[in-house]
């Protein structure tokens, strides 16, 4: 009887651990981008959000979800980065010392856009 309730109750412990194991990694991504700032996704082609807003002095972490490298760059004075070849699964922060309007695009996907208002 014992045997048979263990077999019966095990499949569904790991089964139970395999989903809570990604929402565990997710809950520790989401508490650490919010302690950095702010965080773009770039999925689809597209970034998550057209516009976000930081203070100056605070980071947004740009993620790759794609299944695709992107190239994020700005050349708004005092903003200027560029991640270069970002490989999907990538999560890259740049903060932003200047206050104003900061254009982001992709250099390999030009449709991809995003503005970042950097406040005082
Ligand atoms: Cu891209």
């Amino acid at each position: 009887m014992n045997a048979i309730r263990l077999n019966a109750v095990r499949p569904m412990r790991l089964n139970a651990m395999r989903h809570a194991l990604p929402f565990a990694a997710l809950a520790a991504l989401t508490l650490a981008a919010h302690a950095a700032g702010v965080t773009v996704g770039q999925k689809g082609r597209v970034f998550s959000t057209e516009a976000v807003t930081v203070k100056k002095g605070e980071t947004v972490v740009f993620n790759n979800d794609d299944s695709v490298p992107h190239n994020v760059v700005s050349k708004a004075p005092g903003n200027e980065f560029d991640l270069g070849y970002q490989p999907p699964g990538a999560s890259t922060p740049v903060t932003f010392d200047a206050a104003g309007n900061v254009s982001v695009m992709c250099t390999i996907h030009p449709r991809m856009k995003l503005t970042i208002h950097v406040t005082d």
